[in-house]
């Protein structure tokens, strides 16, 4: 999916600021139709943000289900004759969208951008003022991702019809329109989509002989590669007839340039909006010659602009490989070792609600910490940060909100009736929705399908080999990986995902404070995990909750000293293995969850503060990273 860009023909205007907001108390909203009238008793609401920590009552803040989002906004006349669309970045979870009172869009997932076509009903509504109203509910059942359940209590210890959400992932369940909302305009024929895959000859050096697989070795690895010829493989969809392809530097000047026929049509479609028109889709190969590549730290973006009769696109990519041996992670030939952290959208009075002063904040840090890399720990992040990433030359691992698919109590979540062919079907559109919208980005080097999953259960195999060929067959190009919490006996899904990543908590929820045990146990799990299946092993979680400004000597849990103790026993050990490819502490920030008894006002596992200061354990990242 395309973000969208002005340029000469495409015009973005974008309607973020104060909205017009109402909590659905009863959840009647939809029945009662509000989306026909403006909305009555409504207090002012920023967007993007999310809703909960801007209000000071509890019952609006934990509301479960429907709030509405209002505004109005006027098309510009040198927009007629154009193609219009409305486009959310994001809105948290379940959300229908209402233009002038009829319903243009729906879109179920939290984390991933939807848009509608709203030419028509502008071109005929004869009004100036339009309204877009949008009803959001923040419902997590078993069949979204995240998943989670509305617990209702009876009897006469709880008030009637007392509910709540329950969810079993270990974050706050921020809601609202947490992405920027646009309309956009295009000419009438339109670039649809544009697909980017580059192959890369000539690499060199060869690192094949070296083996820098730990952070030490790693150290040894300066040399950046460089090839002799990429070819840049492109996929237009598009209604408009497409005319050349250019490839553009960083110096902005032409490096090739295609013609483009119909010749190049290797499909045609019915556009589902516009029957009388097809979409097309075209490809194209265009060679670079010594091309400059995307290196972690070290990057360069080129530029494909699509131009057709009427419409332009410019889509920015980087050429880059990316290789998995049984024991290294290789990008551009050069084995890569992931420093860095599993992260969250997530800060004080916004929430989850996109705050780029926050994301250049925390480039700056993961720059400072000599940090490489993040997981997109639990769901996708906003397309402004994967820019920011490819830009940047941090490395991405891109993961699915599949989070919360574990009891920790022993039920069943694969064959307990809780996931079912729904929850399937749901989780491989997510999939599709967020390969769509982050194929292009170099930064992304691997997709994550889960996060802590009940991995040992029978009905998880079943489940994710449909999720991992899925996955693979959207994508040739990139590994997957999902995340364990379950360890090497038990798992019954690694055979079909190409790095193994665990998260591991020896000494914290297991032999709680006991750091003498963590080489132990750690080594000899690594050692099977890899005994088993032979692939590469991230360490994508390992942390202790810490408060900052906590000092006892000799350590104990909860102190800096401890956090920075703990850290240094699970290092001792990944200097020692050569199949172990990173370390992603948890977490980069202390961020806020549910209330709980092992939850003091949030999860205090950062390595930051929520307000991004360092603790201790950053110096000591900072030492071993840099
Ligand atoms: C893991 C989860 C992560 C939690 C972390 C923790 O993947 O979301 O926040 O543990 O407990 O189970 O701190």
């Amino acid at each position: 999916m395309l973000y969208p860009i002005e340029n000469k023909v495409r015009e973005v205007k974008n309607l973020n600021g104060i909205w017009n907001f109402r909590i659905d108390t009863d959840n009647a909203g939809i029945e009662q139709k509000w989306y026909e009238q403006p909305l009555t008793d409504v207090v002012p609401m920023a967007v993007p943000a999310s809703y909960n920590d801007l209000f000071t009552d509890a019952r609006l803040k934990e509301h479960v289900g429907y709030v509405w989002y209002e505004r109005e906004f006027i098309v510009p006349d040198s927009w007629t004759d154009k193609r219009i669309v409305v486009r959310f970045g994001s809105a948290t979870h379940h959300a229908r969208v209402y233009l002038d009172g009829i319903e243009v869009v729906r879109h179920k997932g939290g984390f991933l951008p939807f848009e509608t076509d709203i030419t028509e009903l502008l071109e005929t509504s004869g009004i100036e003022n339009h309204r877009l109203t949008v009803a959001l509910s923040n419902v997590l059942d078993w069949t979204c991702l995240p998943c989670g359940e509305v617990i209702t209590e009876e009897g006469s210890k709880y008030p009637e019809g007392y509910h709540y959400q329950e969810s079993y992932f270990d974050f706050y369940n921020y809601s609202g329109i947490h992405r920027p909302v646009k309309i956009y305009a295009t000419p009438k024929n339109y670039i649809r989509d544009i697909t980017i895959k580059t192959e890369v000859e000539g690499l060199s050096p060869d690192f094949s002989d070296e083996k820098p697989v730990t952070i030490k070795d790693y150290k040894k690895l300066e040399e950046l590669p460089t090839a002799n010829k990429a070819t840049v493989k492109v996929w237009v969809e598009s209604t408009d007839e497409i005319q050349s392809v250019k490839i553009i530097d960083e110096n902005n000047e032409i490096v090739c340039e295609k013609e483009i026929t119909q010749s190049n049509v290797i499909d045609s479609l019915k556009d589902a909006k516009d029957s009388s028109n097809d979409v097309e889709t075209y490809f194209a190969e265009v060679e670079v010659t010594n091309p400059k590549l995307w290196n972690p730290g070290a990057t360069y973006l080129y530029k494909l602009c699509v131009e057709g009769k009427e419409d332009i696109y410019t889509e920015e990519f980087g050429i880059r490989t990316i290789e998995t041996t049984d024991k290294q992670f290789k990008i551009n030939g050069k084995p890569f070792y992931f420093k860095g952290f599993g992260r969250h959208e997530d800060s004080d009075i916004h929430g989850k609600g996109l705050d780029e002063a926050l994301n250049i904040r925390d480039f700056n840090l993961l720059d400072w910490i000599g940090a490489n890399s993040f997981r997109t720990s639990h769901y996708p992040y906003s397309e402004e940060q994967m820019m920011l990433a490819d830009r940047e030359g941090i490395v991405v691992i891109d993961e699915v909100p599949a989070v919360g698919m574990c009891f920790w109590d022993g039920q069943s979540v694969f064959a307990g009736g809780k996931v079912s062919d729904e929850t399937l079907e749901h989780h491989l559109d997510v999939l599709s929705e967020m390969y769509q919208r982050d194929k292009n980005h170099p930064s992304v080097v691997m997709w994550s399908v889960a996060n802590e999953a009940a991995t040992h259960e029978e009905g998880a195999a079943l489940y994710f080999e449909k999720v991992t060929s899925t996955m693979k067959g959207l994508d040739d190009t990139r590994p997957i990986t999902i995340v364990h919490t379950t360890g090497p006996d038990g798992d019954k899904v690694s055979q079909w995902v190409d790095v193994i990543c665990v998260n591991r908590y020896y000494a914290w929820y297991n032999d709680h404070g006991h750091l003498d045990v963590i080489g132990l146990q750690l080594k000899e799990e690594m050692d099977k995990w890899h005994a088993k299946y032979n692939k590469p092993i991230i360490m994508s979680e390992y942390g202790a909750d810490t408060i900052a400004g906590y000092h006892k000597l000799p350590a104990v849990a909860f102190t800096e000293e401890f956090q920075c103790e703990y850290l240094d026993e699970y290092h001792k050990v990944f200097d020692q293995l050569e199949y172990m490819i990173g370390e992603h502490v948890w977490a980069y920030c202390d961020f806020q969850t549910k209330q709980g008894l092992n939850r003091v006002d949030g999860n205090k596992k950062g390595v930051f503060t929520r307000n991004r200061q360092p603790k201790a354990a950053a110096h000591l990242l900072r030492k071993r990273w840099k």
